[in-house]
Protein backbone atom coordinates (compact mmCIF):
# COMPACT_ATOMS: atom_id res chain seq x y z
CA UNK A 1 0.00 0.00 0.00
CA UNK A 2 1.25 3.61 -0.57
CA UNK A 3 2.05 5.63 1.74
CA UNK A 4 -0.99 7.79 3.29
CA UNK A 5 1.44 10.49 5.11
CA UNK A 6 4.93 11.80 4.88
CA UNK A 7 6.99 11.93 8.46
CA UNK A 8 10.34 14.42 8.37
CA UNK A 9 13.08 13.05 10.50
CA UNK A 10 14.57 10.25 11.99
CA UNK A 11 13.44 7.43 13.46
CA UNK A 12 16.23 7.34 16.04
CA UNK A 13 14.77 10.62 17.46
CA UNK A 14 12.16 10.02 20.53
CA UNK A 15 10.45 12.90 19.18
CA UNK A 16 10.01 11.90 15.64
CA UNK A 17 9.65 7.76 16.59
CA UNK A 18 6.92 9.06 19.25
CA UNK A 19 4.82 10.33 15.71
CA UNK A 20 5.49 6.83 14.40
CA UNK A 21 4.28 4.91 17.06
CA UNK A 22 1.07 6.90 16.89
CA UNK A 23 0.92 6.17 13.06
CA UNK A 24 1.34 2.38 13.40
CA UNK A 25 -1.13 2.13 16.14
CA UNK A 26 -3.77 3.55 14.00
CA UNK A 27 -2.50 1.39 10.80
CA UNK A 28 -1.36 4.34 9.17
CA UNK A 29 1.50 3.70 6.55
CA UNK A 30 3.66 6.33 6.08
CA UNK A 31 6.89 7.39 4.73
CA UNK A 32 10.09 8.78 6.62
CA UNK A 33 11.68 11.77 4.77
CA UNK A 34 15.07 12.36 6.14
CA UNK A 35 16.21 15.57 6.48
CA UNK A 36 19.99 16.97 6.58
CA UNK A 37 20.56 19.09 9.57
CA UNK A 38 24.59 18.88 8.83
CA UNK A 39 23.79 20.83 5.24
CA UNK A 40 21.55 23.14 6.83
CA UNK A 41 18.44 21.49 5.21
CA UNK A 42 16.27 22.19 8.04
CA UNK A 43 16.53 26.24 7.71
CA UNK A 44 15.95 25.99 3.85
CA UNK A 45 12.51 27.39 3.00
CA UNK A 46 11.28 24.52 1.86
CA UNK A 47 11.62 23.17 5.69
CA UNK A 48 10.99 26.30 6.79
CA UNK A 49 7.23 26.48 5.30
CA UNK A 50 6.17 22.94 6.76
CA UNK A 51 7.92 24.21 9.99
CA UNK A 52 8.95 27.40 10.70
CA UNK A 53 10.91 26.84 13.79
CA UNK A 54 12.84 24.73 11.12
CA UNK A 55 12.14 21.59 14.03
CA UNK A 56 11.53 17.97 13.45
CA UNK A 57 9.18 15.94 13.29
CA UNK A 58 7.07 16.96 11.07
CA UNK A 59 3.69 15.41 9.35
CA UNK A 60 2.52 16.17 5.93
CA UNK A 61 -1.04 14.54 5.26
CA UNK A 62 -1.77 15.77 1.70
CA UNK A 63 -1.64 19.57 1.85
CA UNK A 64 -1.92 19.67 5.79
CA UNK A 65 1.71 19.96 7.53
CA UNK A 66 1.95 20.24 11.48
CA UNK A 67 4.80 19.99 13.53
CA UNK A 68 5.33 19.37 17.47
CA UNK A 69 5.45 15.37 18.55
CA UNK A 70 2.18 15.58 20.75
CA UNK A 71 0.12 17.74 18.32
CA UNK A 72 0.73 15.13 15.85
CA UNK A 73 -0.39 12.34 17.75
CA UNK A 74 -3.51 13.91 18.91
CA UNK A 75 -3.91 14.42 15.12
CA UNK A 76 -3.39 10.89 13.89
CA UNK A 77 -5.83 9.93 16.69
CA UNK A 78 -8.33 12.53 15.79
CA UNK A 79 -8.60 11.31 12.20
CA UNK A 80 -7.58 7.74 12.01
CA UNK A 81 -8.24 6.28 15.60
CA UNK A 82 -10.31 8.65 17.80
CA UNK A 83 -11.04 5.83 20.50
CA UNK A 84 -7.50 6.48 21.93
CA UNK A 85 -8.54 9.67 22.96
CA UNK A 86 -11.86 8.41 24.19
CA UNK A 87 -13.43 10.85 21.87
CA UNK A 88 -17.21 11.15 22.84
CA UNK A 89 -16.75 10.54 26.50
CA UNK A 90 -16.22 13.85 28.63
CA UNK A 91 -14.90 11.69 31.74
CA UNK A 92 -12.52 9.82 29.72
CA UNK A 93 -11.49 11.81 27.63
CA UNK A 94 -10.58 14.14 30.21
CA UNK A 95 -8.66 12.01 31.95
CA UNK A 96 -6.29 10.97 28.92
CA UNK A 97 -6.20 14.83 28.87
CA UNK A 98 -4.77 14.76 32.10
CA UNK A 99 -2.37 11.59 31.72
CA UNK A 100 -0.98 13.49 28.33
CA UNK A 101 -0.17 16.61 30.88
CA UNK A 102 1.73 13.80 33.01
CA UNK A 103 3.98 13.12 30.37
CA UNK A 104 4.71 16.35 28.79
CA UNK A 105 4.60 18.11 31.88
CA UNK A 106 6.03 15.63 34.67
CA UNK A 107 7.31 12.93 32.85
CA UNK A 108 9.48 13.79 29.71
CA UNK A 109 11.50 16.84 30.74
CA UNK A 110 12.92 14.46 33.47
CA UNK A 111 13.64 11.53 30.89
CA UNK A 112 14.56 14.05 28.42
CA UNK A 113 17.46 15.00 30.81
CA UNK A 114 19.20 11.63 31.39
CA UNK A 115 18.14 10.63 27.77
CA UNK A 116 20.49 14.25 26.49
CA UNK A 117 23.41 12.80 28.51
CA UNK A 118 23.15 9.05 28.20
CA UNK A 119 22.05 8.87 24.55
CA UNK A 120 22.95 11.89 22.40
CA UNK A 121 26.39 13.62 24.09
CA UNK A 122 27.92 9.78 23.24
CA UNK A 123 26.98 10.30 19.72
CA UNK A 124 28.97 13.81 19.79
CA UNK A 125 31.64 12.50 21.39
CA UNK A 126 31.01 14.52 24.56
CA UNK A 127 31.51 12.49 27.91
CA UNK A 128 28.48 11.75 30.03
CA UNK A 129 27.90 13.60 33.25
CA UNK A 130 27.04 10.59 35.43
CA UNK A 131 25.65 13.45 38.15
CA UNK A 132 23.22 14.61 36.29
CA UNK A 133 22.38 11.35 34.92
CA UNK A 134 21.68 10.20 38.99
CA UNK A 135 20.21 13.39 40.07
CA UNK A 136 17.76 13.07 37.18
CA UNK A 137 16.95 9.12 38.01
CA UNK A 138 16.12 10.27 41.45
CA UNK A 139 13.19 12.96 40.32
CA UNK A 140 12.25 10.04 38.06
CA UNK A 141 11.47 7.59 40.68
CA UNK A 142 9.63 10.18 42.32
CA UNK A 143 7.21 10.24 39.06
CA UNK A 144 7.39 6.82 38.63
CA UNK A 145 6.09 6.36 42.12
CA UNK A 146 2.96 8.15 41.06
CA UNK A 147 2.45 6.11 38.02
CA UNK A 148 3.17 2.97 40.36
CA UNK A 149 0.26 4.14 42.65
CA UNK A 150 -1.98 4.86 39.25
CA UNK A 151 -1.12 1.58 37.73
CA UNK A 152 -1.90 -0.58 40.75
CA UNK A 153 -5.70 0.52 40.48
CA UNK A 154 -6.42 0.61 36.29
CA UNK A 155 -4.12 -1.37 33.62
CA UNK A 156 -3.29 1.63 31.63
CA UNK A 157 -2.81 5.68 32.48
CA UNK A 158 -6.11 6.86 31.77
CA UNK A 159 -8.02 3.78 33.06
CA UNK A 160 -8.56 0.20 31.63
CA UNK A 161 -8.17 0.95 28.03
CA UNK A 162 -4.89 1.59 26.62
CA UNK A 163 -5.04 5.40 25.27
CA UNK A 164 -2.28 8.35 23.73
CA UNK A 165 -1.46 9.02 27.13
CA UNK A 166 0.40 5.48 27.22
CA UNK A 167 1.66 5.54 23.76
CA UNK A 168 3.41 9.01 23.86
CA UNK A 169 5.75 7.42 26.59
CA UNK A 170 7.19 4.48 24.15
CA UNK A 171 9.82 6.46 22.57
CA UNK A 172 11.45 7.57 25.23
CA UNK A 173 10.91 4.39 27.13
CA UNK A 174 12.77 2.36 24.26
CA UNK A 175 15.40 4.87 24.24
CA UNK A 176 15.95 3.87 28.25
CA UNK A 177 15.39 0.84 27.40
CA UNK A 178 18.54 -0.34 25.71
CA UNK A 179 20.55 1.25 28.95
CA UNK A 180 21.42 -0.36 32.07
CA UNK A 181 19.16 2.50 33.43
CA UNK A 182 15.87 0.35 32.80
CA UNK A 183 16.27 -1.39 35.51
CA UNK A 184 14.75 1.73 37.55
CA UNK A 185 11.52 0.05 36.39
CA UNK A 186 12.18 -3.60 38.67
CA UNK A 187 11.43 -0.87 41.63
CA UNK A 188 7.75 -0.52 40.35
CA UNK A 189 6.32 -3.98 39.33
CA UNK A 190 3.37 -2.14 38.19
CA UNK A 191 4.91 0.35 35.81
CA UNK A 192 7.23 -2.62 34.54
CA UNK A 193 4.38 -4.70 33.79
CA UNK A 194 2.61 -1.57 32.29
CA UNK A 195 6.24 -0.59 29.71
CA UNK A 196 6.22 -4.67 29.27
CA UNK A 197 2.66 -4.61 27.98
CA UNK A 198 3.70 -1.29 25.91
CA UNK A 199 6.55 -2.98 24.19
CA UNK A 200 5.25 -5.72 23.12
CA UNK A 201 2.77 -4.32 20.58
CA UNK A 202 3.20 -4.46 17.32
CA UNK A 203 3.47 -0.69 16.28
CA UNK A 204 6.42 -0.10 19.17
CA UNK A 205 8.47 -3.06 18.02
CA UNK A 206 8.62 -1.88 15.22
CA UNK A 207 9.60 1.72 16.14
CA UNK A 208 12.26 -0.25 18.31
CA UNK A 209 13.27 -1.21 15.39
CA UNK A 210 13.52 1.47 13.45
CA UNK A 211 15.29 3.28 16.52
CA UNK A 212 18.15 0.99 17.22
CA UNK A 213 18.30 -1.20 14.07
CA UNK A 214 19.65 -4.98 15.56
CA UNK A 215 23.35 -6.02 13.16
CA UNK A 216 23.00 -8.67 10.45
C1 LIG B 1 10.64 19.29 19.90
C2 LIG B 1 11.20 19.10 18.52
C3 LIG B 1 12.70 19.04 18.52
O1 LIG B 1 13.38 19.39 19.51
C4 LIG B 1 8.39 18.22 19.52
O2 LIG B 1 8.21 17.96 18.33
O3 LIG B 1 7.93 17.52 20.43
N1 LIG B 1 8.70 19.97 21.17
C5 LIG B 1 9.14 19.51 19.87
N2 LIG B 1 13.25 18.55 17.39
C6 LIG B 1 14.67 18.45 17.27
C7 LIG B 1 15.05 17.11 16.69
S1 LIG B 1 14.34 15.78 17.54
O4 LIG B 1 14.73 15.98 19.05
C8 LIG B 1 15.12 19.48 16.26
O5 LIG B 1 14.51 19.63 15.22
N3 LIG B 1 16.22 20.15 16.60
C9 LIG B 1 16.85 21.08 15.72
C10 LIG B 1 16.70 22.50 16.14
O6 LIG B 1 16.07 22.77 17.16
O7 LIG B 1 17.26 23.34 15.42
Amino acid sequence: MAPVVKVYGTAKSWNISRVLVSLGEAGVQYEIVAVDFAAGEHMSPAHLARNPFGQVPVLEDGDFCLWESRAITKYVCRKYKPELLRVGNLVGSATVDVWLEVEAQQYSPVMEAILIEIRLRPIFGHQVDERVVEKNIEKLKKVLSVYESRLSSSKYLAGDFISLADLNHVSTMLCLGITTYISVLDLYPNVRAWWDDLRARPAARKVSDLMNPRGP
